[in-house]
């Protein structure tokens, strides 16, 4: 993560809190999904601590929704992904991978049922419109298709649940992992679903309309200030840490779900519907040649900079690492890249060839956390 000063024009679309992030201080951008994601706003090491110690909001606007709706809307998501969905009921939140004819990985979004007739799917960055649109004509399906004006707000760290309970009242407290629950915020009723892109627990508000933007993040901030609540973004270290995918840097279309570790989401036997089945089908039958894998990478603090880094075994290539981080609470360096399975299995010592200079590494089955 090298960073770079990015013209910010008519292409790079603002969201509902950006005003709030740039009071508050943003310190770097990202552009995901053609709209703007702060990274950071002290550093990527403080607010790695504080969202590990406090509480976040986080603008995740640009987790975007493809709403589908209409009779044919749970045809057409179990024919965009592999998931069987067939169990999914109202008020779930389900993590589905998306492939192409080849099983090649479009997307790995959030899919969000919101009626028997209506779904929600919050996308990584890719134009996934596009692939659901094209779908639904092609097979003539009865959905209207679009891109609402909803905008994911994340509470994130060990203090949501406290922060969440001021501002929408106790009953937050019971919505279980990956549900969501409706609650008012003035006048206007939300879906808060037990979610985000963290490993240290919260919420994802799915704001309704740009115009509830502000006053719910102001309402968060007033209610936790004796909280220590921040602004804050998806952060890499912790990220990394916890084995959480990002779509386009660790895994691309030329990834099946089997080599993302994403095989436990795929139900490919003859019933199945799904765009990609038959690819898929041949890849469990094989097995996946290479997959996903955390690592620890010895040495120095690595600085995030362009990857891919090759993992070496007998000064042979075996793999390619994505991303590598200095973990402040691990003491090491913490990363995630996708090894040849002659040498996945944990434990197996490799050499990456880092910007840096070449390190020695451990590959791991389990990521941290
Ligand atoms: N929340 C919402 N939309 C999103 C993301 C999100 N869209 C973009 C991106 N993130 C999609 N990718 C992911 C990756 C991981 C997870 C969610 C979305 C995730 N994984 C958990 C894990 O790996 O531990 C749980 C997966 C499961 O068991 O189902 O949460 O963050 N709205």
């Amino acid at each position: 993560m090298s960073q770079h000063i990015i013209s910010v024009s008519a292409r790079h679309r603002e969201t509902p809190f950006t005003r709030r992030v740039n009071a508050a201080g943003v310190k770097c951008y990202s552009v995901y999904n053609h709209m703007l994601l702060p990274v950071f706003f002290d550093s990527v090491e403080a607010d790695y601590r504080h969202l590990k110690d406090h509480v976040q909001v986080w603008d995740v606007s640009c987790e975007r929704q493809v709403e589908i709706v209409g009779p044919d809307a749970a045809k057409l998501l179990q024919i965009l992904t592999p998931r069987n969905l067939s169990t999914m009921t109202v008020g779930q939140c389900r993590y589905i991978p998306v492939v192409d004819d080849k099983g090649g990985m479009l997307n790995d979004p959030v899919a969000v049922k919101l009626a028997e007739d209506r779904y929600w799917i919050s996308i990584a960055d890719s134009d996934l419109l596009f692939w659901v649109k094209g779908l639904a004509i092609g097979f003539e399906l009865d959905v209207e298709v679009f891109e609402p004006d909803v905008s994911p707000l994340g509470v994130q760290g060990p203090k949501s649940d406290e922060l969440m309970a001021r501002v929408f009242g106790d009953a937050v407290r019971e919505i279980k992992f990956f549900r969501f629950e409706r609650f008012d915020f003035q006048g206007v009723s939300l879906c808060v679903a037990r979610s985000g892109y963290s490993k240290q627990g919260g919420f994802e508000i799915y704001v309704d309309g740009t115009e509830l933007g502000e006053p719910l993040w102001d309402a968060l901030f007033a209610a936790g200030e004796d909280l220590n609540v921040r602004a804050g973004g998806p952060n890499l270290i912790e990220r990394v840490e916890g084995g959480l995918l990002s779509y386009g840097g660790d895994i691309t279309r030329e990834n099946n779900p089997y080599e993302c570790g994403l095989g436990k989401f795929c139900s490919v036997d003859e019933n199945s519907v799904c765009i990609g089945r038959d690819a898929l089908a041949e890849i469990a039958r094989t097995g996946p040649s290479k997959q996903i894998r955390s690592l620890a990478i010895e040495g120095d603090p690595l600085i995030p900079a362009a990857s891919p880094w090759p993992i070496l075994a007998d000064g042979k290539p075996v793999g390619r690492v994505s991303v590598g981080v200095w973990s402040p609470d691990h003491r090491t360096n913490v990363a995630l890249g996708i090894v040849d399975k002659s040498h996945w299995d944990d434990g197996t010592r490799v050499i990456i060839a880092t910007p840096q200079g070449e390190r020695n590494a451990t590959i791991m089955e389990k990521s941290f956390k």
